[in-house]
């Protein structure tokens, strides 16, 4: 098959779209089928320090428009993404692998998002207070924090890229955006969409490359006042070591290794099914996927059955093919890591379905792995408490809820869980003494509606929450105002 270079990834950088310093490119190939599907400029660390100086000139500007119009900007590329959903979906699965259907419910959010952030622009910014002294209005209002450097992952191209891009840009900062070298093609359809919008020059600039080439350089950089980055909790945790130095302050979306508790009184047809979703969309590569599922002994051998039926009935394929509900690993360094970590689970536990590369036919030109269930493991086993970054989820027998509970509050991490059952009083509980900084009763652990805060605890997330209203606490500094008029 003769391989043709479709596509083109190039910086943004004050409003022009450029090479890479060194002229150097990255590969972007289809994880499904190895095709090529084009080249992303690799930014220098020069590229990064004209970014940076684009977003200063460009800083005062921004923040002196009224927050209306900053908001134009992002409901025209929302419309144009919207219009754009399936040509960007079909991208996004050719450059990253998920699914078509699950891409354009991704795509659509990104605009969903663009759109609550529009909205940010009418309600409050601040508080009145009565003053101590007579005459003085007392109030508090929130301002810009700078340049922003944004650093995302791959996993979702579009929505993370979206939900820290909006706030940053409505509250009147100027932004440095590193997107994921995996999904650089997909992430740049927001900027073109908000350079077509007419975003002034400088407001927004892209560079693309490999984190470890310049990702240092981003957040060491003295121009830049604020961080926001998802991905592995050891990068995060790297970055606030070089935010600390700089004293800036700094938004972390890190790892997760969510929990489902499933209690003797579930509805089991739905737990299982969300467990498969949570477990097995995105081909489980995603912060909020589930991971580890503690059912009652009552339940534990109907459950795993049925949730080895509902693996083995997710059908496995390039993204693009109908039908599709799992698609590839995002890179073939990352298909390795996974099985490598099943290779040493198979030793530790018993593995009901799944656990190895998936070669037949067409699959052996992708990154595929089955969707795996693991069960008798010990609790420290890897696969119980590391996030393996793919489609394998492991289960447990638990006595009660008092075990299931401590075992779920059993990692470092804390993003999300879940509990089913019918008996309120149990999912009072669960919220209680569950360690998660999102719980759901009766629903997947992933999913995120953009109008709430989104994030976790310990080593799953540092700083304020993304999302929601909890963005602005971020994205912006208060302002403490006393003002006689009288005087
Ligand atoms: C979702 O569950 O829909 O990187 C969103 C991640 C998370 C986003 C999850 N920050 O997987």
């Amino acid at each position: 098959m003769t391989e043709q270079r479709i596509l083109e990834g190039k910086l943004l950088i004050d409003g022009d779209w450029r090479a890479g310093g060194s002229g150097a490119e990255l590969e972007a190939r289809d994880p499904g089928n190895g095709d090529l599907i084009g080249t992303l400029a690799r930014a220098t660390t020069g590229d990064v320090d004209d970014a940076v100086a684009a977003a200063e000139r460009a800083r005062a500007e921004w923040a002196g428009l009224a927050a209306n119009d900053r908001a134009n900007y992002l409901s025209a590329a929302a419309s144009a993404l919207d219009d754009d959903a399936d040509d960007w979906a079909k991208l996004m699965t050719t450059e990253m692998g998920k699914p078509f259907a699950e891409a354009k419910v991704e795509c659509l959010r990104a605009g969903k998002i663009l759109r609550f952030f529009a909205g940010e622009a009418h309600r409050p910014v601040g508080e009145h207070y009565s003053s101590d002294i007579a005459q003085t209005w007392l109030f508090t209002r929130r301002e810009p924090v700078g340049v922003v450097g944004i650093i995302t992952p791959w996993n979702f191209p579009a929505a993370i890229p979206a939900w820290k891009l909006a706030p940053a840009l409505i509250f009147g900062n100027t932004v440095v955006a590193k997107l994921a070298e995996d999904a650089g093609l997909t992430g740049l359809r927001i900027a073109r969409a908000l350079v077509d919008a007419g975003l002034p020059p400088g407001v927004l600039n892209v560079v693309l490359g490999s984190g470890s080439e310049i990702g240092p350089h981003i957040t060491e950089h003295p121009g830049i006042h604020a961080l926001s980055f998802t991905g592995s909790t050891e990068v995060g945790h790297s970055i606030l070591v070089s935010a600390a130095k700089g004293a800036k302050r700094v938004q972390l979306e890190m790892g997760g290794h969510n929990p489902v508790i499933v209690r003797s009184d579930a509805d089991l047809d739905a737990a299982v099914a969300a467990v498969a979703l949570g477990a097995f969309a995105s081909a489980g590569q995603k912060c909020t996927a589930t991971r580890r599922v503690y059912v009652h002994s009552s339940r534990y051998e109907d459950f795993v059955e049925r949730l080895v039926e509902a693996a083995e009935s997710t059908k496995v394929g390039h993204g693009l093919d109908e039908g599709t509900k799992m698609g590839p690993l995002v890179n073939e360094a990352q298909l390795q890591k996974v099985l490598d970590s099943l290779e040493r689970t198979a030793k530790e536990g018993t593995v009901r379905t799944g656990g190895s590369r998936l070669t037949e036919g067409e699959l052996a030109r992708g990154n595929y792995i089955g969707p795996t269930v693991v069960t008798d493991l010990p609790h420290d086993a890897e696969l119980a408490c590391e996030e393996v970054f793919g489609p394998a989820v492991a289960v447990w027998p638990v006595a009660n809820d008092d075990a299931a509970i401590d075992l779920a509050n059993g990692t470092r991490y804390g993003l999300s869980a879940a509990i089913f059952t019918r008996d309120l009083n149990a999912a009072r509980t669960f919220i209680d003494q569950i360690k998660a900084g999102i719980v759901h009763v009766n629903s997947q652990t992933a999913g995120a509606d953009v109008h709430v805060p989104f994030g976790g605890t310990a080593s799953s997330a540092y700083g304020p929450h993304e999302q929601g209203r909890s963005a602005m606490e971020f994205y912006t500094q208060e302002k403490t105002v006393y003002l006689d008029p009288s005087a």
